[in-house]
């Protein structure tokens, strides 16, 4: 440690994040990941989290993921071997959680999309703490809304997402990339990781979505390079990791890839122009040990060092 861990502290006791007023009602909970040094005026990157886990289908929790994730980042150098850069405390800003009207889907989605939307039209780029994988919906419609058919979604998951509903409901963290799909048929959805499923869903992907089941290093090889000079947005559901290494979220599934393949994964997506992102379904009270959400903050600032400063990207390759 560089000192640093005590100045954070001291930084989230005092900081705040100077929200422009037509933000700041919708948000609680002060930000502070990493304690960035930049106004929301000044900030390439912006965190926000969406602490929903209204549709969570076996253990809820993932309401708690944001403010875990952040607690443990403070345990975090901020300088990244893999990618040889340290983090730019000037590049972004943590603008903390929206305040979500609980048990209420739709109302939830709407102010999720009415932030992202805007964060995005102020020319910033998102990067959403969940949650539920659900809220990556509103997410992308707002992503959608600037970069239009052009995006690629990558998608790095155990599950499909891909039902068309899910006990009657359309809305549902198991539906969520169906609904992402439906935005617009222009968007190519590229899926790593995948490995449960029904068949009403491998069907679909055959005709819409790019699916890779079981793996993702080598998928992932062949598929990123036609992505290169288009924007990007990734959607990262931490179960795509093995419940060995990542046992806090609602719904794990054995099988997965290791912690070590999933940063190797995330510096490969350096090299791509990631205009928005998000981290989900980390359920803190399935994980006493916190490894799940040490995982993921680690994953976020490798994010924030992409893409808060493009000219990181170049040094991705060595993480292969
Ligand atoms: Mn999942």
């Amino acid at each position: 440690m560089n000192g640093l861990y005590e100045e954070r502290r001291i930084v989230s006791a005092v900081w705040q994040p100077q929200m422009p007023s037509y933000l700041s009602g919708l948000f609680a909970h002060p930000g502070g990941f990493f304690s960035s040094d930049a106004s929301y005026a000044d900030a390439r990157v912006v965190i926000l989290g969406a602490p929903m886990d209204w549709t969570t289908s076996f253990r809820p929790g993932t309401r708690f993921g944001p403010r875990k994730i952040r607690e443990v980042a403070d345990g975090l150098e901020e300088y990244s071997l893999a990618v040889g850069r340290s983090l730019d405390r000037k590049s972004y800003v943590d603008i903390g959680d929206l305040i979500l009207p609980l048990g209420n889907v739709e109302g939830s989605l709407q102010v999720i999309e009415h932030a992202m939307r805007t964060v995005v039209q102020d020319g910033k780029r998102p990067l959403l703490l969940g949650g539920e994988h659900l809220v990556s919906y509103p997410a992308l419609q707002a992503v959608v809304s600037r970069y239009g058919g052009d995006l690629a979604v990558v998608h790095l998951d155990a599950h499909a997402d891909l039902r068309d509903s899910f006990f009657g409901e359309r809305l549902s963290h198991a539906t969520v990339l169906r609904r992402i799909c439906e935005i617009d048929d222009r968007i190519e959805v590229y899926q790593f990781g995948i490995r449960s499923g029904v068949a009403e869903e491998v069907e679909y992907a055959r005709q819409r979505t790019h699916l890779f089941p079981l793996e993702i290093l080598d998928p992932m090889r062949e598929a990123l390079p036609s992505l290169k000079g288009r924007p990007v947005y990734l959607t990262f559901d931490i179960d795509v990791v093995d419940p060995a290494y990542a046992p806090g979220t609602g719904t794990p599934e054995p099988g997965g890839c290791s912690a070590r393949e999933a940063l190797a994964a995330v510096a490969m997506l350096g090299q791509l122009d990631l205009v928005g992102a998000d981290l989900v379904e980390v359920s803190p009270e399935d994980d006493p040990s916190g490894r799940t959400a040490i995982l993921a903050a680690k994953i976020i600032r490798e994010l924030l060092i992409f893409m808060g400063n493009p000219v990181a990207s170049a040094a991705a390759g060595l993480a292969e």
